[in-house]
């Protein structure tokens, strides 16, 4: 029976949403990269990880063409002070879901190799422990136009 498998991996791409990525039992969503004032060498990047499967899944790396290196990073309070390090374990246990969001834990983008502008698509690459990659596309934003947004 391999046609019908074959017809059910046709579907499957053909309606790969844009901005998510599902290439196994990790689902990445909203991903977006906040605009950088044009002199910063980093950037903020945001996204929804979720973990379908029902199998722990650890995440190796992340890296992107844009920047030279792309680290996990989390927020704490200490002293009355927000800091931020770097994760050690990036890991979803089954349906689990970590969120990477605006003020909250982000994904870091350093030395940046080009300017990044409102509407670039920028491409990352995450990688798991057992080898999996996924592709993602994030959409640059700038935050500052949106707050415009808000007259009343
Ligand atoms: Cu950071």
């Amino acid at each position: 029976m391999k046609k019908p498998c074959f017809i059910i991996l046709v579907l499957m791409l053909s309606v790969l949403p844009s901005l998510s990525v599902y290439a196994g039992d990790l689902v990445i969503e909203e991903a977006w990269v906040r605009m950088p004032p044009p002199v910063a060498e980093t950037a903020a990047a945001y996204m929804t990880l979720t973990n379908k499967g029902d199998k722990l899944i650890m995440v190796e790396s992340i890296d992107s063409e844009a920047a030279a290196k792309v680290e996990f990073h989390q927020m704490s309070m200490s002293n009355g002070m927000m800091h931020m390090a770097e994760m050690k374990d990036v890991r979803l246990d089954a349906g689990e879901s970590l969120v990477f969001k605006a003020g909250s834990n982000h994904l870091m983008m350093i030395d940046l190799k080009d300017t990044l502008k409102a509407g670039d698509k920028v491409s990352l690459q995450l990688t798991t422990k057992d080898g999996s990659k996924y592709q993602i596309h994030a959409a640059v934003r700038d935050m500052r136009v949106q707050k415009h947004e808000h007259h009343h």
